[in-house]
């Protein structure tokens, strides 16, 4: 109908380049998101997550998860912590060196909580309501 209408061929071809072109961003950004564990991918991909512990920190400090997210804390650390929050929704038991914990987040909302050895040290997670999409 269009004098200026692409050619069938034409326009297959350049869904291919653009087929080709979103493959190839999508394995170049893979192994960015590798730990060596390949935590991160699952962080990505599952509902889950992982805060290391390390040097006296929670690392991310700050983390947020989708709702029904499951998020395990691991004791990198020389030392002993013992995670729980203000609330007493959470509640750990003092983690040695390569120690995990694990805690469900079924509800949306903003948990804050420290190491009740070291009450210094304190980190948060940022529940988000699971979207239709996720
Ligand atoms: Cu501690």
């Amino acid at each position: 109908m269009l004098p200026t209408k692409i050619p069938p061929l034409r326009q297959h071809r350049i869904a291919l380049l653009i087929g080709a072109v979103g493959v190839t961003s999508l394995l170049a950004a893979t192994p960015l998101g590798l730990t060596a564990s390949g935590e991160a991918v699952a962080a990505g991909t599952a509902n889950s997550a992982t805060v290391s512990i390390d040097n006296f920190a929670f690392v991310p400090a700050t983390l947020t998860v989708t709702a029904g997210a499951t998020v395990t804390w691991k004791n990198d650390d020389d030392s002993p912590h013992r995670i729980g929050d203000k609330d007493g929704t959470f509640k750990s038991a003092a983690l040695d060196t390569d120690d995990s914990f694990s805690h469900t987040f079924a509800a949306p909302g903003e948990y804050a909580y420290i190491c009740t050895i070291h009450p210094y040290m304190a980190g948060k997670i940022i529940v988000k309501p699971a979207g239709p999409g996720s």
